[in-house]
């Protein structure tokens, strides 16, 4: 970690999450946690660092979120800007500045950046034909458009990329391209998009990529693209949300692609920061000096990115230091299968911490972290891992030396005697794993890291064990003291570097111990005061039960639907009084249903059935869903239907029976 040495500057990055939707486990391992622990390990060394993120809030992964849930971006944004703020800060995870790119600051300066390239001949206007949809009288930008994909057959790969098999896509590729809103087969329509001239910057990128000496994954990636020759790409989309292209000929409605603006949102936030502390220029300080260390943490679908069109736009602007180090994780899957957050498949950050303490998915997260290779979240694991390690081992180890001088040296760390050579023995073993550990870290080694930590509280149980206090207490007092005293040493370590990891516990730990944290470069020192009196005793951690991680799997549908849940559903018998259609929808009908009471349904069932079909019709009907607005109409329950290829046949009852008859 020369960057310290050095005394450079340091920016750590989080990739912005897009404000689609809360954040799961998924970002977290990739991003957020590692980037969390490795900007307090710096902090500790006392680096000049500051941890920059903020939601992503343009493109179209929010327009069409938006459209899903009915309501307008903004409100999309704001939303979920909340959400994942404030679940990441109950995790610990310590951002210098949490901004978003649907802000002024962000606008204003992404349009200046733009003008910059494009002033000085680095971004460029070009027609071209694009797919449009006549049905919604749009264009189809990225995922806007499906498809089967080219490479894996998959029937619902995007514009940009293939979920099942990681391809990157452009839509011509797709094999059947269809409007992602209303299934239609859309044409081709001129357009007008502005370029940005990446074949000028191919040989000063592959000069500075030579030079770095990133993991291997993300050098060959980068090396792959650079290799297959750098072609102008579209940097504006036509899109109604997002950050307007600044040029007087540009149309309204065209705005700049969510992959230009966005890693300028590292800077706009790390400027709000600066307004935030009232030093307004501060920022420069770190954006505009060449020898500041600048550090992405991204997920691994992020590379190409950071690595080359990032890189690029700063070579272009000639103001920006450029990235230094880009960790780039691999993917966390959940049990067994890929995280997705359209089929829920996954773990929220907000629901978690509902139920568990943070330290526990901390902790666990940063022992299975996908540093090299994809990795795999358990619940079982997770339960195991918790209680048999953190609890059982670094839990057990502070517990029973603290518990130890409450009861036998009247809460007071006792006056050691002299070391002996097993005493000096687990010093040194303890001396070296931290040295090791210190290394790891700044390696980017979490997994390695949260291992040595662990192996500290072993090496501390194994010399409580061997020394053992409670039998020295009755013979050989000054023998028990140096025991007692070396373990609070040892706690003390334990919350000091634990404050990397499990922050919570950590302070939990120095109110225990009623010590202030160590300085890094004093770990090895004993520092305890005389005759010092801790805390008031408590366990650090109360452990998890088997009934906590059934509830987990149960939500994940990974056990049997109880009878309970069933009759939970409330289903009843409707009758069809009122269709309507909804405007610019093709598959949607307005139903308005006698269920014993009036309700609305949004159903999607007008390929399948005229009006005249439907009106009168028994149905029936899930009554307690949680109303959704769909269209700006508030859908209050569900038809069933069985489905099967592209027909839908609406499920009625045999015999006559009156509206509201309950169904089981
Ligand atoms: N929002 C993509 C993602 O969440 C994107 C990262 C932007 S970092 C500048 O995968
Ligand atoms: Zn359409």
């Amino acid at each position: 970690m020369d960057q310290i040495k050095e005394k450079r500057k340091i920016i750590v990055t989080g990739a912005l999450p897009y404000a689609n939707g809360p954040v799961h486990i998924g970002h977290l391992a990739g991003v957020y946690l590692p980037a969390d622990i490795y900007t307090r390990f710096l902090r500790k060394k006392n680096a000049d660092v500051i941890y920059i993120c903020g939601t992503d809030e343009n493109g179209v992964p929010i327009t069409l979120s938006a459209e899903k849930e009915g309501i307008s971006p903004k409100d999309l944004v704001k939303r979920y800007h909340k959400i994942i703020k404030e679940s990441l800060k109950k995790l610990g995870v310590e951002f210098d500045n949490f901004s978003g790119t649907s802000r002024k600051i962000h606008h204003d300066l992404s349009q200046k950046i733009f003008l910059e390239l494009y002033e000085k001949g680095y971004i460029e206007a070009k027609t071209s034909k694009e797919f449009y949809c006549e049905n919604c009288k749009k264009f189809l930008p990225d995922r806007y458009v499906e498809g089967t994909c080219p490479y894996c057959d998959f029937d619902e790969a995007r514009g940009d990329s293939c979920d099942s098999c990681g391809s990157w896509l452009e839509a011509d590729q797709l094999i059947n391209p269809r409007c992602k809103l209303c299934g239609t087969k859309p044409i081709k329509k001129e357009t007008k998009h502005w370029y940005l001239l990446l074949d000028k910057f191919q040989g000063k990128l592959e000069k500075w990529i030579e030079k770095k000496k990133w993991r291997k994954t993300v050098k060959s990636y980068l090396k792959g693209w650079l290799k297959e020759g750098l072609k102008p790409r579209p940097i504006t989309r036509d899109l109604e949300w997002g950050v307007p292209v600044p040029l007087d000929d540009a149309p309204a409605n065209k705005v700049l692609y969510v992959w230009f603006d966005a890693p300028l949102g590292y800077i706009s936030s790390t400027i709000e920061w600066a307004e935030k502390i009232g030093q307004p220029e501060r920022w420069k300080d770190y954006w505009k000096d060449p020898n500041t260390s600048l550090i992405h943490f991204i997920g691994k679908d992020n590379i190409v990115f950071h690595g080359i069109i990032w890189p690029a736009i700063i070579m272009g602007t000639e103001e920006f230091t450029l990235p230094d180090e880009i960790p780039a994780n691999e993917y966390l899957n959940l049990e067994g299968k890929q995280i997705s957050t359209s089929r829920n498949w996954a773990i929220w950050l907000h629901e978690y911490l509902e139920n568990f303490e943070p330290d526990f998915l901390r902790y666990y997260l940063c022992s299975i972290m996908p540093e090299t290779r994809d990795s795999e979240f358990k619940w079982k694991e997770f339960q195991e891992r918790v209680n048999q390690e953190l609890i059982n081992n670094l839990g057990n180890f502070v517990n029973r030396t603290l518990k130890f001088t409450d009861r036998y040296t009247e809460g007071r760390i006792p006056k050691p005697g002299k070391f002996s050579e097993k005493d000096k023995k687990m010093l040194s073993e303890v001396n070296s794993i931290i040295d090791k550990l210190d290394a790891s870290l700044s390696k980017f080694n979490f997994r390695q890291a949260i291992r040595l930590l662990m192996q500290i509280s072993t090496t501390g149980n194994r010399y409580y064990d061997q020394m053992k206090p409670w039998e020295s207490r009755k013979k050989d007092l000054q023998r028990m003291a140096t025991t007692i005293y070396l373990c609070s040493h040892l706690t003390h370590v334990l919350g000091t570097i634990g404050k990397l990891f499990i922050p919570f516990t950590a302070n939990k730990i120095f109110s225990l111990l009623k010590l202030e944290e160590k300085e890094w470069d004093k770990l090895k020192e004993i520092e305890l005061p005389e005759d010092h009196k801790t805390g008031k005793i408590e366990p650090l951690f109360k452990k998890i039960e088997d009934t906590d991680i059934e509830k987990q799997l149960r939500r994940l549908n990974m056990t049997h639907v109880t009878i309970d849940d069933f009759t939970k559903m409330g289903l009843k018998v409707g009758i069809i009084e009122e269709v309507e259609d909804v405007q610019g929808a093709d598959k949607l009908y307005k139903l308005t249903v006698n269920t014993g009471e009036k309700r609305t349904l949004i159903a999607g069932v007008k390929e399948c059935y005229t009006p005249e079909q439907l009106l009168n019709k028994k149905i029936v009907v899930i009554t307690n869903l949680e109303p959704a607005t769909i269209r700006g109409i508030k859908s209050e329950g569900m038809l069933l239907a069985a489905s099967s290829g592209d027909k839908i046949s609406i499920i009625t009852p045999d015999e006559d029976v009156p509206a509201g008859s309950k169904v089981s």
